[in-house]
């Protein structure tokens, strides 16, 4: 390759790159309760040309990718000084997961990576991966960033490569720049997905919780969300915890489920995004659905809508791990929008926009699961009776 060819390809390389960020993102649907946009907001392809290639001709001539990027997905998000920020879980081809901030003006389009990732402080050498962040504005003044912590599980009989524990560790920050790493939380048994209120109650810290039996399986232990009050976020322990989101048989959470990000307070209640897992012959399938707790009582459910709130679709359905959304960033914008950052299959970042109005209508409203098929035909003819009674009325 001449060092024409290298220029040009570099050339060739930048300016793709802007085209991509500098690509507007419409509206492409709405079931009334969120709409979907177009494009991914942020893909592997997002990622700086100076993360990917050594620009350098002499030490790499053929211009080869150096640092390849598998995917970027699992934001938290925080509208911080006017813009819309995501922590972006972003995987490398080497399969290591790392945090990295990336922002945009109006929260659809035009997102844009820090020039570096986040630099997290390893506190165990034993400390694999890194993933999941959930951004909280507490009201003690701090943002606090919960993760997931992966290590190689320590008992895992020898040959045993895949064996995993999950804790969770703790960051927090006050400008998004400079980050302390806290101790991670103590939990009797292996944590995921662990999402702090924004609130004092009762004059503590609380915490939703996902234990678990094992890595990947909740078990017996993970009947489902948690919920357990914390004395000192700096030395957090978990001792008294109680599951406030149960799992249940053939429904959308039938396999485990987790909080999303930290819920919004409304003048109604909280509102609660999660993601519920259930088994069929594709594997795992993950979907997004919620619920509203009390505002007197965070930890008390007043709202269960029935089955999915969002669920993979077309593209979204394909990927690292296929057939999965998981959310952990939404912003609760002044205007009273909500917008909710979610990945589809391990690979990808979308955003859906709704209203705090809208989501307290389709929570409080919307009838919950019945759990049996004549339960869901029960419902299925009120509302068709309601209808139909409505159009001769108003024919
Ligand atoms: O691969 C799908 C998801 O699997 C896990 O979800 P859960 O915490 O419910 O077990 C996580 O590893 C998550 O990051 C991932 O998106």
């Amino acid at each position: 390759m001449t060092s024409f060819d290298f220029e040009k390809r570099i050339s060739a390389l930048n300016s793709d790159h802007e085209e991509l960020l500098r690509r507007k993102n419409p509206a492409a649907w709405t079931n009334g309760v969120w709409t979907r946009y177009k494009y991914p907001i942020l893909t592997a392809e997002h990622t700086p040309v100076f993360w990917r290639y050594d620009l350098n001709p002499q030490s790499n001539p053929y211009l080869l990718e150096r640092f390849g990027i598998n995917g970027t997905f699992n934001s938290g998000a925080i509208k911080f000084n006017g813009k819309y920020v995501l922590v972006v879980r972003v995987e490398g081809n080497d399969r290591k997961s790392f945090f990295a901030l990336a922002e945009s003006e109006n929260g659809i389009d035009g997102f844009r990576f820090h020039d570096h990732p986040l630099t997290i402080p390893t506190l165990n050498p034993a400390e694999t991966n890194l993933y999941d962040m959930r951004l909280t504005a507490h009201e003690d003044g701090w943002i606090y960033g919960i993760f997931c912590v992966e290590k190689h599980d320590p008992q895992a009989a020898p040959g045993d490569l895949s064996s995993a524990i999950a804790s969770t560790g703790v960051v927090r920050t006050r400008d998004l720049r400079t980050w302390e790493r806290l101790p991670d939380i103590q939990s009797p048994t292996q944590q995921r997905n662990v999402v702090l209120h924004p609130e004092f109650v009762n004059g503590k810290y609380a915490l939703y919780t996902r234990p678990q039996e094992g890595f990947i399986d909740a078990g017996a232990l993970g009947g489902g969300i948690g919920w357990a009050l914390i004395d000192d976020m700096t030395h957090a322990v978990i001792r008294d915890e109680k599951i406030i989101d149960v799992r249940f048989y053939h429904t959308i959470k039938e396999v485990k489920n987790g909080e999303g990000p930290q819920p919004i307070r409304t003048p109604r209640g909280w509102l609660h995004l999660a993601h519920g897992v259930r088994g069929c012959a594709a594997g795992l399938r993950y979907v997004l659905y919620m619920y509203m707790t009390a505002l007197d009582d965070p930890s008390r459910v007043i709202a269960e809508p029935a089955g999915y709130t969002l669920a993979p679709e077309e593209v979204e359905r394909v990927g690292d791990v296929s057939n999965v959304l998981f959310a952990n960033g939404w912003i609760a914008d002044e205007d009273g929008r909500v917008l909710l950052y979610y990945a589809s299959s391990d690979t990808r970042m979308h955003v859906a926009t709704s209203t705090i109005d809208r989501l307290v209508d389709y929570c409080l409203h919307t009838p919950q699961d019945g759990l049996t098929s004549a339960a869901s035909v029960k419902r299925l003819n009120e509302l068709i009776d309601k209808n139909l009674q409505y159009q001769l009325t108003h024919a």
